[in-house]
């Protein structure tokens, strides 16, 4: 029996695209939660967290084996390596029968994720998007083209630092957009005064509250953040990184209008990455 209906897989679609974000529960077993639990606990026993990461709380990334054959020659570090548990998500048969369901097409990503964690006491997130293509067309379209996905091996509430959202502001540009340092870069990651801006409640911000091993579903360009982790315990977040709908491909469920800079895109031009969204955010 599947995890949800296929009704339901198109609600959850419908979040997607329209609030930028959507939930989908119970997609990792208990027992795997807690193997997990157990191995990232591990490494975080032994790796210490660069002071830069402080307010993701670590920026580990772990690559499939044979992903790391490929990327040789390359050292191993405490802070990128190879380990089969990395294969054992991105594998995870639940976790591709929902994207299925949800229509999410053409999906690719590389082999690797990335362990981020709050430890007990950690302070909060900044408030940041991830998207690194806002010069290209590709930035514009009404469907995600990279989204991240993303499993919680604790539940987690405001308490111990969940989740945050803007719904809508992957596709529309707010006030918070203009003050916003580029991401996990070195102007945010070195604010000292938790008071600053970048920390702030937001009227329209939501709490993502979550059960540990809920499969959470992002639009890249969606402006979130993390409150901070009051309680003494450990707050892991394991996430991945996956292309869909390869540009300039249309969801072959798509029935809205598509913005005619999508459609009259520059296929044959290179766009300069970055971070800082520009006028494909309106
Ligand atoms: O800690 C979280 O809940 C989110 C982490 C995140 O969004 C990031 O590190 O980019
Ligand atoms: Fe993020």
């Amino acid at each position: 029996m599947s995890l949800i209906t296929q009704e339901e897989a198109i609600q959850k679609r419908k979040e997607l695209v329209e609030d930028g974000f959507t939930v989908i529960p119970g997609v990792m077993t208990p027992e795997f939660v807690q193997e997990l639990r157990e191995w990232s606990d591990d490494i975080f026993s032994r790796v210490p967290v660069d002071r830069k990461h402080r307010y993701q709380g670590s920026d580990i990334h772990v690559a499939t084996p044979k992903r790391w054959k490929e990327m040789q020659p390359r050292e191993e570090t405490n802070q990128s390596f190879p380990d089969i548990m990395a294969e054992r998500q991105l594998d995870l048969p639940a976790q591709w029968e929902v994207c299925d369901m949800m229509g999410l097409e053409g999906h690719t990503h590389h082999n690797s994720m990335i362990i981020l964690s709050k430890p007990g006491f950690g302070p909060p997130l900044y408030w940041h998007q991830d998207f690194m293509d806002w010069n290209n067309p590709r930035a514009a379209t009404p469907w995600p083209t990279q989204i991240f996905i993303s499993y919680y091996l604790t539940d987690t509430n405001r308490e111990n630092g969940c989740l945050r959202a803007i719904p809508g502001t992957h596709r529309k540009r707010i006030d918070l957009h203009s003050i916003l340092p580029a991401a996990h870069g070195e102007e945010i990651q070195s604010i000292e005064d938790l008071n600053h801006e970048v920390f702030l409640d937001h009227p329209d911000a939501v709490d993502l509250p979550v059960k540990a091993g809920d499969l959470v579903i992002a639009d890249g360009r969606l402006l979130h953040a993390a409150w901070p982790n009051q309680t003494p315990h450990r707050r892991t977040l394991l996430l991945q990184w996956h292309a869909v709908f390869p540009f300039p491909s249309t969801p072959s469920w798509w029935e809205d209008e598509i913005p005619n800079v999508v459609k009259k895109a520059d296929l044959t031009k290179k766009y300069e990455g970055t971070r800082i969204p520009g006028e494909h955010l309106k």
